[in-house]
Formats: C-alpha cells, sequence, structure tokens
C-alpha cells in the first residue's frame, strides 16, 4: 500500500482556508516564509502592510468587519516582534486571527541560524490564546485548524502557530474542515432570576459594552432598554458602539474611573452589563465598585470577564441568545422613561477650528452609512458629543489603549466592506505609529478619508500630567510633521485646512471620492 501523503502542507493549509471562508492573507513577507506562497493561488489574495504591525492591524479590522478569523503571517522573531503591539490590542479586542510565523528549517535550527526564533511559540504570550510550532511539518495543517476553531471561539483572540520554512513543501494529507459549533447559551435558572430583578427594579439601568455589537446583538439590546425604559450607558473605553448614541435612552459613556463610575450610577437598584467588563478603569481610584445598593448582574460571552468581575452576578452567555431569552418573559409592567443625555450646545465656528466644531461638521457631512475608525485620545470626548454613532458595525476602536490601530484598521475595515465609506479619525500622533498604513489603502485605492486631528502635540499625556501634578510634561509636542506631504509620499491624495470657513467644503470633497484622500485638520 502507497502510504505516501497526497499534497503538501501549503496545499493542505490553502485548502483549509478556502473552506473557512478565507481568501486573503495580510502579512509582510520575510526568506523564512516564501515557500508559503510558492505558486500563490489565483483565488487568494495577499495585502501587504509595511511593518508587521500594520499587517495586524489591518487583518484585526478586516476580521471585525467580516466577522471571519482574518489570516496574518509574519516574519520570524524580528516580525513577531513588530507586531507585538498589535497583537496585544487584537487580543483585548477579542478579534479572532490566525498568526502564522516563518521559522528557520528544522535542520539547521541546532546552530542558531540567522533570522531564527529561539522560542518562537512563547514569544507572542500572553497576547494569545493558544501558540505553537509544530513537532512534525505533517502536523501543521491541523494546527492551523485548531488556531481557526480556538480563534473563533467565544472570547475570539489571535492564535499562533510558527512554521519552520522547510515545512510548506513536505507532504501532508489535506484536512477537511469541521463543524465546530462554539455558540453559549445562558443557564435557563441565573437568567429567570436575572429577569425576575429586572420586573422588580425601580429603577435598572443598562451598561453596553463592545460584546454586544461583536455578538450582533445590537437590535436586540435596543429591544431590551426600551422594554424596561432604562438609560442605557456605554462601559469605559469600549472598542465598538453598541446602541444608537441619538436613541432617546441613550445615557452617555462612562469615564475609565471607579469614582466617576459610582456617581454616574448613583441612583439605580439594578445594572446589567451586557458584554460589558464595566471596571475598565485607566487611573487609580478608591471606594467601592458601585454605589451603596446596586445590584449587579452582568451577561458575558467570556468565561474569564465572568470570573474577574469583582462584584455582582454573571452568566456566560452568547449576548445575542441571554438577551433573547430576558426579551421571551412576559412583558414587565410600563415604567416611567428616563432623560436621555442633554445635547450638547452648537459649536460655533471661531477664529480656528476646534475640536467640536470638526466633530459637528463631519457629522452633518458624513454619509449616513459611513464607518468611523477612531484613534484620537483627546478629541474623544467631543466625538462622543457632536458625532453619534447610530449603526451596528459603524464604529470602530481599540481596547488596548496601545496606539497604531487607527490607519491600519480604516484600512481593513474597508477591505472587509466593499465600497462602503470609512473614516479614520487619527489624532497627529497616533498616526504616526502606523503610518505606513496609508500606502496599502493608496494600493487599493480604498474608499477611505483619513481625517488627521493635529493639534501638535500629545495632548491626552499633557492632560494626565496635570493630572499626575506635572508642571511640565516632557517629550510631548510634535512640530514639523507634514500630513499632506505624508499622505503624497505615501501615494495618495492630501489637502490642509486651518479655518473653520473652508472646513465644510474641504470634508466634503474628500469625502465625495472614491479613493483614499487624508485631510490635515489644524485644531486649537
Ligand atoms: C503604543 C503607545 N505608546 C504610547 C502611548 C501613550 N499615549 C497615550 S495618548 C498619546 C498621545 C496621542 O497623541 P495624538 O494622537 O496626537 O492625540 P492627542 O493626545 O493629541 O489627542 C500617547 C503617546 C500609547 N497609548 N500607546
Ligand atoms: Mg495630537
Amino acid at each position: 500500500m502507497d502510504c505516501t501523503p497526497s499534497t503538501t502542507v501549503r496545499d493542505a493549509v490553502l485548502g483549509l482556508l478556502r473552506s473557512f471562508g478565507i481568501d486573503t492573507i495580510f502579512g509582510n513577507p520575510g526568506s523564512t516564509e516564501l515557500p508559503m506562497f510558492r505558486s500563490f493561488p489565483n483565488d487568494f489574495r495577499y495585502i501587504v502592510g509595511l511593518h508587521e504591525s500594520v499587517a495586524v492591524g489591518m487583518a484585526d479590522g478586516y476580521a471585525q468587519a467580516t466577522r471571519n478569523a482574518a489570516v496574518v503571517n509574519l516574519h520570524s522573531a524580528a516580525g513577531v516582534g513588530h507586531a507585538m503591539g498589535s497583537i496585544f490590542t487584537a487580543y483585548r479586542n477579542r478579534t479572532p486571527l490566525v498568526i502564522t510565523a516563518g521559522q528557520q528549517a528544522r535542520s539547521i535550527l541546532p546552530t542558531e541560524p540567522f533570522l531564527f526564533s529561539v522560542q518562537a511559540s512563547e514569544l507572542p504570550k500572553p497576547y494569545v490564546k493558544w501558540s505553537i510550532e509544530p513537532a512534525r511539518a505533517q502536523d501543521v495543517p491541523a494546527a492551523i485548524a485548531r488556531a481557526y476553531y480556538l480563534a473563533m471561539q467565544p472570547p475570539c483572540g489571535p492564535t499562533f502557530v510558527s512554521v519552520p520554512v522547510d515545512d510548506w513543501d513536505r507532504p501532508a494529507e489535506p484536512l477537511s474542515p469541521r463543524d465546530v459549533s462554539t455558540v453559549v447559551r445562558g443557564a435557563p435558572e441565573p437568567l429567570a432570576l436575572l429577569g425576575e430583578a429586572l420586573d422588580q427594579a425601580l429603577c435598572p439601568a443598562l451598561v453596553v459594552g463592545d460584546g454586544v455589537d461583536r455578538d450582533a446583538a445590537w437590535d436586540l439590546a435596543v429591544q431590551l432598554a426600551e422594554r424596561y425604559s432604562t438609560p442605557v450607558w456605554v462601559s469605559p473605553n469600549s472598542g465598538r458602539c453598541s446602541f444608537p448614541e441619538s436613541h432617546p435612552l441613550f445615557a452617555g459613556f462612562l469615564p475609565p474611573s471607579k469614582e466617576a463610575i459610582v456617581r454616574h450610577l448613583e441612583g439605580h437598584d439594578i445594572v446589567l452589563a451586557l458584554g460589558a467588563p464595566l471596571f475598565t478603569y485607566h487611573t487609580e481610584g478608591f471606594g467601592p465598585f458601585l454605589p451603596a445598593g446596586t445590584r449587579l448582574f452582568q451577561l458575558t460571552n467570556n468565561p474569564d470577564a465572568a470570573a474577574l468581575l469583582p462584584i455582582g452576578s454573571s452568566i456566560v452567555t452568547s449576548l445575542h441568545l441571554g438577551i433573547a431569552d430576558l426579551l421571551d418573559r412576559p412583558a414587565p409592567p410600563c415604567r416611567a422613561k428616563p432623560n436621555g443625555r442633554r445635547k450638547p450646545p452648537r459649536a460655533q465656528p471661531g477664529a480656528s477650528i476646534s475640536v467640536a466644531y470638526l466633530m459637528q461638521t463631519l457629522a452633518e457631512v458624513r454619509p449616513p452609512q459611513s464607518i468611523i475608525v477612531e484613534e484620537a485620545p483627546s478629541s474623544r470626548p467631543a466625538m462622543q458629543a457632536y458625532l453619534p454613532i447610530d449603526r451596528s458595525d459603524g464604529f470602530y476602536t481599540c481596547s488596548s489603549g496601545g496606539l497604531g490601530f487607527g490607519i491600519p484598521a480604516a484600512v481593513g475595515v474597508a477591505l472587509g466592506n466593499s465600497g462602503q465609506k470609512v473614516i479614520g479619525l487619527i489624532g497627529d500622533g497616533s498616526s504616526m505609529y502606523a503610518i505606513q498604513g496609508l500606502w496599502t489603502a493608496g494600493q487599493f485605492q480604498l474608499p477611505i478619508t483619513f481625517v488627521i486631528i493635529k493639534n501638535g502635540r500629545y495632548q491626552a499625556l499633557e492632560e494626565f500630567g496635570a493630572q499626575f501634578g506635572l508642571s511640565h510634561t516632557p517629550g510631548t509636542k510634535l512640530p514639523a510633521l507634514d500630513f499632506v506631504a505624508l499622505a503624497t509620499g505615501h501615494g495618495i491624495e492630501g489637502c490642509r485646512v486651518d479655518y473653520p470657513e473652508a472646513l465644510e467644503g474641504v470634508l466634503r470633497n474628500a469625502l465625495s471620492a472614491e479613493k483614499p484622500m487624508l485631510v490635515e485638520v489644524a485644531v486649537t
């Protein structure tokens, strides 16, 4: 009997990816991976990022937009090192990624060759859910399959497979995909107890986190809020929008501070956190987690998030199914509607452009279905006040706090939403962590408008410096950056706007283009 495997590791892996609905590989190529791309088939596309952190950031945006794991290939140790910040962000975003990395040929590993990775599977830890360098070449396809199923299993996240360069041409058996169902439904008893508590509550509130939108439970969250007439808050530093921000029940954004969360939730006897970690603080705080007498419930699809919640009752469930089960209960008695958040005063055009005026103008001129990708730390409060997001899959930012997500993610979101306008709202400082992403946007002529908010500084850090009592924060001034030149240098068109009178026209013009455009907005 002939026991020779009928295909190669490469073809077995590509076949598997096809069966997972994956036809796109993000990466930045290196010698230790090139045989992966021998006779690269026409039904696949390779999307280059000019730095590994950009490749992973694009894959993150693409995976979130397509709701499927994205594959990204990195160059052995140095490439994984470059990508680490973006891997950290993908982990915190709970984005499913299958990351492969090159490794030197197995036979020369004992003499520590050029470019090899000494403990390849250890390098990306702890920000991957699973990591391996398979013991034998023929084990690579099964490792990729396991990496995919695990990446897609809630809570989603990146997984990592290191592949020695000589493995790709080795014989392997083709591998058929399996049905791996990972949707968890909350147990009926605790859901019934939560339902009863909500029915009896005098003044309940909802807090939504990115888990709602990630689980496609946006409409159900709206129904639940309307049924119980609850105000709806957003969990601190949420990476996605999970509730329409123009809805009369929308209450606003919880700040990432212990004392402020207690203040904002004062007066509620029940708080229900939906797909929300709730206690994501940015600075040290003291005192209780919630106001005295407030009971906390949480629905989460993440067992670890349930375990680490310091107070309250958690139910591990798909958000979609958990909320649907609550809605299946008989309707509760009618409750008075709370006041929604107050509209901010209209921003006026001054002598120069304020961030509030920029956000207000953008809200008025942007296509209604356009998608916002934001990374503009000190501009965020003005964005939240003046630029409401009212659609599911309509907003992305990073949940990690690590800069370098915005530009690549905008590219990935645009690649995953063919034709849809994407607006990247990016701080001048943030943009420089991954400016090379502009080049990929240009190569694919993606319909992205990059709005660079140029205040000439790391303003958020100056604000933090003041909070810590520093009289001067060094290293926060950013003179001499020319974003129009950077756009042109990366192959896309750029323009600059300095005065309020010109802002609307410039934004309209950029937004009407079907190609990438960069607008540098000088703000005060
Ligand atoms: C990778 C990384 N490095 C450094 C920081 C610290 N940091 C937080 S906000 C910020 C400033 C960002 O500047 P910019 O995008 O211009 O926004 P602004 O603060 O001016 O609104 C920096 C450097 C970070 N969050 N991530
Ligand atoms: Mg800035």
